[in-house]
């Protein structure tokens, strides 16, 4: 990070008030006139930023792009983003991860970009990343803990990501099992847990974490659009996407923390307490036959309890759920 970047980030800290050249001059050990000139450079990168007579700078608006050089100074994470990979078009983030944490990069290293142009969902699925418009990022863990215990990341990431949603928006997503975010029935958020694995254990486990931002209806696939919202579309409003990375990242590092630490216990009771799943009417389809009946909830492993007619508890491990009341 650069000190133009570190300096954008002291004007976002300040929150539209004024900073006087000075007194940026001194806290960076820089002269007045390279205050200004990071000033112009940061202006020609799209910040806009007011210059007022005696008292100094303040920022008016800033670029809304993933670059790490513009999200880094806002993050409030211990770990998590402090190596950043940022490409404007790729094929997938998931592949990009993939590849870095083979080369052996730091846990916490995450991978944006503004498109994907074969983004991926579970199964093979195609995920729609248009350009711009949401969060494209997959962000590479190094947990130790059995390959047994990754599915329950997906949940911990779940719980992250409606608690993100709701602080910026204001919002209230639910959480449909086991992957989706949903805002009144519609899907906002996937969530795609991979896993390297050896003898030893885990090496890394890489959640991809796709967010509708920005989009209007007609930026969605015409396949998707029927089932897919965004959060501008449910807000009303324009919501910075480098605000939600921030807190995402923020929640994910604080709850990844907490089950490492304390297990799954209260995370699960948070998931349920999101989820839309629990306690309804579903309808699970499986690879070889379709089960309907209650969803009672999920075990410490993340797996969903489903009770049906004839009283018999399923235990389901991985299926498309519907909810037929
Ligand atoms: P999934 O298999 O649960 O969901 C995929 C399904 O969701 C698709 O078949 C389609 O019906 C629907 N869908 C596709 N695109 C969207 C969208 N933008 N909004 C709402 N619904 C959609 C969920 O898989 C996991 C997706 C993870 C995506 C992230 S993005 C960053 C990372 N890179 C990558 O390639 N995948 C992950």
């Amino acid at each position: 990070i650069t000190v133009t970047h570190k300096l954008a980030g002291r004007l976002i800290e300040a929150k539209g008030t004024a900073v006087s050249g000075q007194q940026l001059a001194d806290e960076f050990g820089i002269s007045r006139t390279a205050v200004w000139k990071h000033i112009k450079e940061l202006e020609e990168q799209g910040y806009e930023i007011a210059s007022v007579k005696k008292k100094g700078y303040s920022l008016v608006s800033q670029p809304d792009t993933l670059e790490p050089a513009g999200l880094q100074p806002l993050l409030k994470t211990r770990m998590i983003g402090r190596t950043m990979v940022y490409q404007q078009s790729c094929a997938s983030t998931q592949i990009i991860a993939h590849q870095l944490a083979q080369e052996g990069t730091p846990a916490g290293t995450v991978a944006l970009a503004e498109e994907q142009t074969a983004g991926r969902g579970r199964m093979a699925r195609v995920w729609d990343s248009a350009y711009g418009k949401g969060i494209w990022m997959s962000i590479v863990l190094r947990p130790d803990v059995v390959p047994q215990k990754a599915p329950q990341f997906t949940l911990v990431a779940a719980v992250a990501m409606v608690r993100a949603i709701e602080e910026v928006t204001g919002v209230k997503p639910e959480i449909k099992w086991p992957n989706d975010i949903l805002i009144r029935g519609k899907k906002c958020t996937g969530i795609l847990t991979e896993l390297q694995s050896d003898a030893d254990g885990i090496q890394a486990l890489i959640i991809g974490i796709g967010l509708n931002v920005n989009q209007e209806l007609s930026d969605f696939d015409v396949q998707v659009q029927p089932i897919a919202t965004s959060l501008k579309m449910e807000s009303g409003k324009h919501v910075s996407r480098q605000e939600m990375v921030r807190a995402i990242l923020f929640y994910l590092e604080q709850y990844t923390d907490l089950y490492i630490e304390e297990g799954f216990g209260i995370l699960k009771v948070l998931w349920e307490s999101y989820s839309s799943t629990i306690g309804s009417k579903v309808r699970a389809r499986l690879p070889k036959e379709t089960l309907e009946g209650i969803a009672e909830g999920i075990t410490e492993d993340g797996v969903l309890q489903l009770r049906t007619a004839d009283g018999k508890l399923h235990s389901i491990y991985s299926a498309d759920i519907e909810m037929t009341s």
